[in-house]
């Protein structure tokens, strides 16, 4: 209760931020974009980890403002990246029912002239389980709108092959329990080489979350996995810490 309270002043002062964990080109070892995974600098507690808040803020409505605050705030800080670079949003079902979603989104990159292909939004699974007509109605929207849709934390939910059939995600990010073991394990590099033929005939890339050792990039390559995320890389740090974001030489 103490905590939901403090939430409701988070946004207002400047207390929630975003940090951003590079995605990988599997082959080039090339950052693509960036993940904004969003924290919350609590004057006394420290930082607070999503995990912790976003379900408070889910059940008490604040994730309308603070997923707006996201949005606005991951495609301005994209503005400061190289021209090819992009950045993934992670949206809450609860997003999905808001009116303001699409509104924001599109206000968002008006004002600043970001290409809508540069934004990717990361949804999970229960967005298709809940009141699905309405949902499947928002995503049809956004693609409209031209941003990119992941289907994100694959293979943790229930149903998944028959939401792929559902709607034409441009992405599948493998969960990271599948990514764990995937040097020691045959089962996990068997459901990870069948996700990637299937993503691959359904048109959509992959990406595998939660990398940490070079020996799983290399069971992802031989699987043919086509982006990587994950510690191996970088930890999400804020956007100054950014290394990659030198300006391509000519
Ligand atoms: O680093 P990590 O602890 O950042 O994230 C934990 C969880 O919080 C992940 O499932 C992630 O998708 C979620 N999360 C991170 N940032 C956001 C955000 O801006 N909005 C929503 N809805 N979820 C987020
Ligand atoms: O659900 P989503 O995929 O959006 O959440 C990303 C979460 O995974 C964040 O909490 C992020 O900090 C965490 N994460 C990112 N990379 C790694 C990793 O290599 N290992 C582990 N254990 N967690 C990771
Ligand atoms: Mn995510
Ligand atoms: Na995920």
């Amino acid at each position: 209760r103490a905590l939901e309270l403090d939430l409701r002043g988070a946004l207002g002062k400047g207390e929630l931020c975003l940090h951003y964990q590079p995605l990988v080109q599997i082959d080039s070892g090339e950052t693509l974009g960036y993940e904004a995974l969003i924290r919350w600098e609590h004057p006394e507690r420290g930082v607070v980890m999503p995990d912790t808040f976003i379900p408070i803020a889910e059940e008490s409505g604040m994730i309308i403002p603070i997923g707006e605050w996201v949005i606005r705030q991951a495609i301005d800080d994209l503005t400061q990246w190289p021209d090819n670079m992009t950045v993934s949003i992670n949206l809450s079902p609860v997003q999905m029912r808001s009116p303001s979603l699409i509104t924001t989104l599109v206000q968002g990159l008006a004002a600043t002239g970001v290409e809508p292909k540069r934004v990717c939004l990361e949804i999970t699974e229960n967005v298709l389980m809940q009141d699905s007509d309405a949902n499947m109605a928002t995503l049809h929207k956004l693609h409209e709108i031209g941003v990119q849709i992941a289907l994100d934390d694959f293979g943790t939910g229930y149903s998944s092959l028959n939401y792929l059939r559902s709607f034409p995600f441009d992405k599948i990010k493998i969960d990271r329990c599948f990514v764990d073991e995937i040097d020691t394990r045959e089962d996990c590099q068997a459901i990870v080489r069948s996700v990637v033929d299937l993503a691959r005939s359904l048109g959509m890339t992959t990406t595998a979350e939660g990398v940490e050792r070079d020996d799983q990039v290399e069971h992802l390559r031989r699987e043919g996995c086509s982006e990587v995320q994950g510690y191996l890389f970088s930890k999400a740090v804020p956007q100054d810490q950014l290394t990659d974001l030198r300006k391509p030489v000519h």
